[in-house]
């Protein structure tokens, strides 16, 4: 009998592993496990040195480094791939960027360089790859996956800039499913908790925020990246057929719960 999900002779493009506590590499690891081929991108040289040895892990076919601020460089990794490949089956964007300084104190404080940096790394990044990608997916049952937060939703203190660049990125979400939909295209994007990866490192109180958000989940625990890993490769693969312009919380229920009722909150077994 057929395996439920297969991935085998697919192929995956990569965007946003750092290193090996990056949320984009729990995604390759579970499409790569799946059967599916992964290729990855990388922010600069620095980066290369880490994203090397782990694609290479992964027997990946393609390494190319893209900063995703750069028409250029976005233009010359799909320019490749279409010469390597000839098409493409999942596209993930796992790629933000602010100011440090605009992930401090208030949103107002913002200036028009630090929105523009927000919304040029975190948001248009994707819309460039999704026209980049429209003709390498036409015909390919083709799935874009993107990742987001919470602070798209509610105020998250000091999100600031990224919690209105991710409101931004879930509304392109939509219009992307609605333009590649006719295409057979999906588009769609993963709430996550928080995790302590790189792009949380240096954010204040980050621990308390990881207790916080244990003790008022009703997992009564904190997401990995495995958690979201998998989600992901639910959502790019045939189980999710009828799936686009979703935004899926993965986030161990967080998102449900209004005050959290800290006297009635059983106390976990440690
Ligand atoms: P991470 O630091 O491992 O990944 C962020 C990636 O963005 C890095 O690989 C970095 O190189 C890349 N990037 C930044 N600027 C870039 C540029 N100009 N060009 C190309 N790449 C660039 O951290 P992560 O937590 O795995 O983040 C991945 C995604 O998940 C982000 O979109 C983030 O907003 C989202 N997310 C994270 C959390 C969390 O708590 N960690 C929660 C929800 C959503
Ligand atoms: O999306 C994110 C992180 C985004 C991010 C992080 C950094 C740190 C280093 C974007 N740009 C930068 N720039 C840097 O120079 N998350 C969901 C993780 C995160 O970041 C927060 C959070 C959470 C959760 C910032 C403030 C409050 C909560």
């Amino acid at each position: 009998m057929e395996p439920i999900l297969s991935l085998d002779g697919k192929k995956a493009l990569i965007f946003g592993v750092a290193n090996d506590r990056s949320i984009a590499w729990a995604i390759a690891q579970e499409l790569h496990r799946a059967g599916c081929a992964v290729g990855f991108t990388y922010a600069g040289e620095a980066l290369g040195k880490r994203v090397t040895p782990l694609a290479q892990s992964l027997n990946s076919p393609f390494i190319e480094p893209c900063d995703v601020a750069d028409d250029a460089q976005i233009e010359r990794v799909f320019s490749l791939w279409k010469e390597k490949f000839g098409t493409l089956d999942i596209l993930i964007h796992a790629v933000a960027f602010a100011d440090r300084n605009d992930l401090k104190e208030h949103y107002y404080t913002t200036s028009r360089a630090g929105f523009h940096l927000a919304m040029d790394i975190s948001v248009y990044s994707l819309v460039a790859m999704a026209r980049h990608a429209l003709p390498l997916m036409e015909g390919t049952n083709g799935s874009i996956l993107t990742l987001t937060y919470y602070g798209a939703e509610k105020v998250v203190k000091r999100y600031n800039i990224m919690g209105v660049a991710k409101a931004a990125l879930e509304a392109s979400v939509r219009y992307l499913a609605s333009d590649l939909g006719p295409k057979g295209i999906r588009v769609n994007g993963i709430s996550a908790g928080p995790i302590k990866t790189l792009a949380a490192s240096g954010i204040g109180d980050f621990r308390a925020m990881l207790k916080h958000h244990e003790k008022t989940s009703p997992l009564q625990r904190n997401v990995s990246q495995e958690d979201v890993g998998k989600s992901a490769l639910f959502l790019c693969s045939p189980l999710a057929s009828g799936i686009t312009g979703e935004i899926m919380h993965v986030d161990c229920g967080y998102n449900i719960m209004s005050t959290p009722a800290i006297d009635e909150t059983p106390e976990k077994a440690e």
